[in-house]
């Protein structure tokens, strides 16, 4: 039994699944959402024997964006006192490789959330956007960065300033999602994804996950030198052992995560 209200949690060997469940509002981020999204991925974090967690939404929608609703009240003090969206930063410091499967919308928060994982596999379906324009604000949960990163500055200015969405097929020519599937294949290739990376050893997989972060954070000269040191760092584990070793005979390596 999961002891979250909008957010189901289910475990598969090493995988963890984590669906949003807003039905009514086609998975509106509001706070409660973010508090327990964000508390259930930092649960499975921690917890040494999950490898994987994959963030999905329903068929209609990954999530339609922060709650409107919610906010339509707020000012300016009531956003700064509480940080309104400062928990959503807690997301982008787990440290265990996290996926998205997105079907139909992921708009503005939604768009945000997804960004916020490392990888982010599309449905047929899924469309992407930062609409907050048309709603009179601007990206609250790193949008305009991340997206920016992901796109680059031409499409990132088009989505910002003129609302308009992006289809499955422009997401990934654009570089924002790594693959497209069939939506009824949605799932089942996230699971199979996530269970391949939660095969590998999870302290190297945090370790390229850190490595690669490193590069939105930093030079190339210092990435560089960052990924050096990792590199030379993943010489102390067994799994460097047990990983050569195997490829040595021929054989499935076999890591035990240390
Ligand atoms: N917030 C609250 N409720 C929502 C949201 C939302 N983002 N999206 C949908 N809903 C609700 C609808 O109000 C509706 O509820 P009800 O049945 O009670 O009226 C229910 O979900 C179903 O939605 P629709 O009837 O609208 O479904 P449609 O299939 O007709 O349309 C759309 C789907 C096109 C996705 C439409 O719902 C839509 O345009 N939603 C809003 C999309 C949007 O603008 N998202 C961006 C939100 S702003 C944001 O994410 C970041 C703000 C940053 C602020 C920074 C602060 C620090």
């Amino acid at each position: 039994a999961t002891p979250y209200e909008t957010v189901l949690v289910e475990r598969t060997g090493r995988t963890a699944l984590l669906t949003l469940n807003r039905p009514g509002a086609l998975n509106a981020l509001n706070l409660r959402v973010m508090e327990e999204v964000v508390a259930a991925t930092e649960a499975l974090d921690r917890d040494p024997e999950i490898g994987c967690i994959v963030i999905t939404g329903s068929a209609k929608a990954f999530a339609a964006g922060a709650d409107i609703k919610e906010m339509q009240p707020q000012g300016y003090m009531d956003m700064y006192l509480s940080d309104w969206f400062g928990a959503w930063d807690r997301l982008g410091q787990v440290r265990t490789p996290t996926v998205a499967a997105v079907s139909g919308y992921a708009l503005g928060g939604g768009c945000e959330l997804a960004m916020l994982c490392d990888i982010l596999l599309a449905a047929d379906t899924a469309v992407f956007g930062q609409p907050e324009i048309k709603l009179g604000v601007i990206p609250g949960i790193g949008g305009s960065q991340r997206l920016t990163r992901a796109v680059g500055k031409a499409k990132a200015m088009d989505l910002c300033l003129t609302g308009r969405t992006m289809d499955a097929t422009e997401a990934e020519r654009a570089g924002l999602v790594s693959r497209v599937v069939p939506a009824d294949r949605l799932l089942v290739e996230a699971l199979a994804v996530a269970e391949t990376v939660a095969g590998m050893s999870k302290p190297v997989a945090m370790m390229a996950k850190e490595a690669v972060d490193r590069a939105f954070e930093t030079t190339l000269a210092e990435g560089v030198r960052f990924e050096r040191r990792l590199f030379h760092a993943v010489f102390a584990t067994a799994d460097q052992k047990e990983g050569m070793s195997a490829f040595a005979e021929k054989r499935p390596p076999t890591f035990t995560h240390r």
